[in-house]
């Protein structure tokens, strides 16, 4: 234990990858030994500057954060990326494919591109993601970037972990503001749109002004306005610094009000409601004899016989 901290603290990209392991295993045997890590790890960590990716499919996050944390290590920072491969959700595990969708930042020794596990997760975030994080940071990575598809709940998961959650957009065919979800919008705090290049760029400036427009009837919840709306392109690099300078800029604006230790405050608290949801559901499903009575209970519901509220008292009441 004493030589993998000694590791990451070192920078050591083998025990970065090792250490991350242990913090995202799910093996109740690791579990000790994983806290063990962090609680050495802690004092080391949270000097990163946490920025979430998120969009649909295809919005360009993974080209976004190649061409993004070049620019990052170009100036000097050591960037770390967690980032969902979509294919691992099938082949059950390989990042060969959104490594080679960020080929410069994976040959690039200032960084660290680590795979999330998708398997049952929010879109690319886990209850592990802030622990994945907290290693990263130990290692001196200053810029940690995390990739996650917007769907479901992967959202709200992703902003509690990030400082700054930035949602890629896509100029739509008609409906501008089809190619992003209204909860991600209401979370944004930096909206790009992508894919600002050749024949796109037109309609991807239409598209900005659109949401620029929409933005204060849509999330008129949020305290500090409307997010600024830009317009990038991952591909060719146009607007990728200026995006980078309001990124920095917000959070900027977050530690001179003291926004920034509340926003992560909030986030620990939000994960914390995550992890004691989740060990009360495995809690309950551990219990001797529930999986039989569950699926009689199922088969009742299915049926129509009795309702899902009852099914659910008779199971507490075991
Ligand atoms: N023209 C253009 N194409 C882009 C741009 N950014 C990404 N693309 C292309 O869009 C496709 C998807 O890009 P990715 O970076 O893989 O998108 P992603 O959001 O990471 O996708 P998933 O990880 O599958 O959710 C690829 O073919 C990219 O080359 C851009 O700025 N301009
Ligand atoms: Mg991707």
């Amino acid at each position: 234990m004493t030589g993998l901290v000694a590791g990451v603290l070192a920078g050591d990209r083998t025990a970065l990858g090792r250490a991350i392991t242990l913090v995202e295993s799910t093996q109740p045997d690791d579990r000790g030994r994983a806290q063990d890590l962090l609680s050495r790890l802690l004092p080391h960590a949270g000097g990163a500057h946490r920025v979430g990716i998120s969009g649909v499919p295809g919005a360009g996050k993974s080209t976004l954060i190649d061409t993004l944390g070049t620019r990052l290590t170009g100036a000097g920072h050591r960037v770390g990326v967690l980032a969902v491969d979509p294919s691992s959700m099938v082949t059950g595990g390989s990042i060969l494919g959104d490594k080679t969708r960020m080929a410069r930042l994976a040959a690039d020794e200032n960084a660290f591109i680590r795979p999330s596990p998708s398997a049952g997760t929010l879109g690319g975030v886990t209850s592990t993601t802030p622990n994945a994080i907290t290693v990263l940071e130990a290692a001196g990575y200053d810029v940690v970037l995390v990739e996650t598809m917007g769907v479901g709940q992967s959202e709200a998961a992703v902003h509690a972990s990030v400082d700054c959650l930035c949602v890629l957009a896509l100029a739509g065919a008609g409906d501008e503001l089809q190619a992003v979800k209204r909860g991600l919008l209401e979370l944004a705090d930096v909206l790009a749109v992508n894919k600002a290049d050749g024949a796109g760029e037109q309609a991807a400036r239409l598209a900005a002004a659109e949401l620029r427009r929409a933005l204060p009837l849509l999330a008129p919840t949020s305290e500090d306005g409307p997010p600024p709306v830009m317009t990038v392109s991952a591909l060719t690099g146009a607007g990728v610094d200026e995006l980078w300078d309001r990124i920095v800029e917000h959070r900027r604006l977050l530690e001179s009000s003291g926004g920034l230790a509340r926003r992560r405050a909030r986030g620990r608290l939000a994960w914390m409601q995550v992890l004691l949801e989740r060990s009360l559901l495995e809690h309950f499903e551990s219990r001797p004899g529930l999986a039989g009575r569950r699926s009689e209970l199922e088969q009742a519901v299915e049926q129509g016989s009795i309702t899902p509220e009852a099914a659910v008292a008779r199971l507490l009441a075991l």
